[in-house]
């Protein structure tokens, strides 16, 4: 296929999908193989559930569209009975549960990024927070005798193919079995619908908490290992790579770097390997902690209500860890005062805040800044690549995993 009609049936697809999703608009990288789809209005980081029509959407190849009664999911490697999982199964022979997720591209905020990295330039619209229903991973594990020691990794394969001349990888994750057993699900519904295609018909992992890359849609295979997906076997099996997405793409490292395959590593959570001497270039694994505000909207022009005050609402989440903190500046990050929480209150899925703000006319700029459970706040600017870091989110050449507080700052002019 040429390249101009690979991007003609992109365009096609992408308009299919904001057809659906009223909410949403195209922010597309035909180049990098990206069709995304993200949040239009910043009012939906004013509110706790995200409606289908405005949750976002991103992945690499077409969307697939099967047979939901012929769909089966493979599960192999370190078990005692291999098997073919169709739907009927997952859906009857395993408990229910729902898992409230924060889902975030790791390439939101990449478009605040300077110098300008390739790919997608995302600014605040790749989250959404959403309600996915499914089958408990330890369940399916436990029945089929998996091995389940802590070192041990579960890779899930998803059935897109690039089709593309030249391209030969297989969308794959692995996820370690700590995290898989805790919540990990195979989710067939969000919010209470059946999945959309788009979001991975008939059935995806899911992920809590961690950064929507691990959560692999129109799910095919399931592997139990000693390794993540690594080494020659995967590299080349039966003539595809299905490293590129676990070991290559969706690295933080900085320009020029090729980061080095690992057969395991012992530190999940992706704050902790940025500040680690021990793995050289993070996985973008759990979400680090960060917030978007949602009203007054950027370059609003904003009127007090009768008794003086203006409300300013958005929303912070630290992955799978727990937020602590929110933080309001109106003077641009000079000076902070606390906001407050309130709303749903789950694991791996956004608070909203709310900080009641008393201003005299002007133009002001406001800034949030969150701290999660551990002491962890977010960062004030991202860094220019290769300074001393000090205060900044580290810039990295695929622009991932972004959390700082200053770029998501919106301007507005009170009467
Ligand atoms: N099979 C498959 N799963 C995938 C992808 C993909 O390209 N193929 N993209 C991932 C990425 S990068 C993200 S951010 C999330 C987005 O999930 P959503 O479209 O449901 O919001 O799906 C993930 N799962
Ligand atoms: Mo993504």
């Amino acid at each position: 296929m040429s390249n101009s009609e690979r991007s003609e049936r992109r365009r096609r697809e992408t308009d299919a999908i904001l057809d659906r999703k009223s909410g949403t608009e195209a922010v597309d990288d035909f180049e990098d193989r990206y069709r995304v789809v993200g949040a239009a209005d910043r009012d939906t980081y004013a509110n706790w559930l995200t409606p289908l029509e405005d949750h976002y959407v991103c992945h690499r190849n077409e969307t697939l569209e099967p047979d939901v009664d012929e769909w089966t999911v493979a599960l192999a490697g370190a078990v005692d009975r291999e098997a073919e999982l169709g739907m009927d199964a997952i859906r009857e022979d395993y408990p229910t549960v729902a898992v409230a997720h924060t889902m975030e591209c790791a390439g939101n905020g990449r478009g605040y990024f300077d110098p300008e990295t390739g790919s997608v330039q995302w600014e605040y619209g790749a989250v959404s927070t959403a309600i996915w229903t499914g089958a408990p991973l330890s369940a399916i594990l436990t029945d089929h005798g998996a091995a389940t020691d802590d070192d041990t990794w579960l890779t899930a394969v998803g059935g897109d193919r690039p089709e593309v001349d030249g391209e030969n990888d297989r969308f794959a994750r692995s996820i370690p079995m700590s995290k898989v057993l805790e919540d990990c699900i195979l989710a067939y519904e969000v919010n209470g619908e059946a999945l959309p295609p788009e979001h991975g018909r008939p059935v995806r992992l899911l992920v809590p908490g961690w950064y929507g890359v691990n959560s692999v849609k129109w799910l095919t295979e399931l592997h139990v290992a000693e390794t993540m997906v690594h080494g020659e076997d995967w590299a080349d099996r039966g003539g595809e790579d299905y490293t590129r997405w676990q070991q290559s793409a969706y690295r933080i490292h900085p320009e020029g770097v090729e980061p080095e395959s690992n057969p395991t590593v012992s530190t999940y959570d992706t704050w902790e390997q940025i500040e680690s001497d021990e793995i050289d270039h993070p996985y973008t694994f759990d979400e680090n902690v960060k917030s978007t505000i949602g009203t007054p909207e950027d370059g609003e022009t904003v009127v007090p209500r009768e008794d003086g005050t203006v409300e300013v609402v958005g929303v912070a989440w630290a992955g799978d860890d727990q937020v602590t903190a929110i933080e309001l500046s109106t003077d641009g990050g000079d000076s902070w005062e606390a906001g407050s929480f309130f709303g749903p209150h789950y694991d791996c899925a956004w608070r909203l805040f709310r900080y009641v703000w008393e201003p005299s006319p002007g133009t002001y700029t406001l800034v949030s800044r969150a701290t999660d459970e551990r002491g962890r706040r977010q960062p004030t600017r991202i860094a220019r690549p290769d300074e001393d870091r000090d205060d900044a989110y580290p810039w990295n050449e695929g622009g991932y995993a972004e959390n700082a507080s200053l770029p998501h700052a919106v301007d507005v002019t009170v009467e």
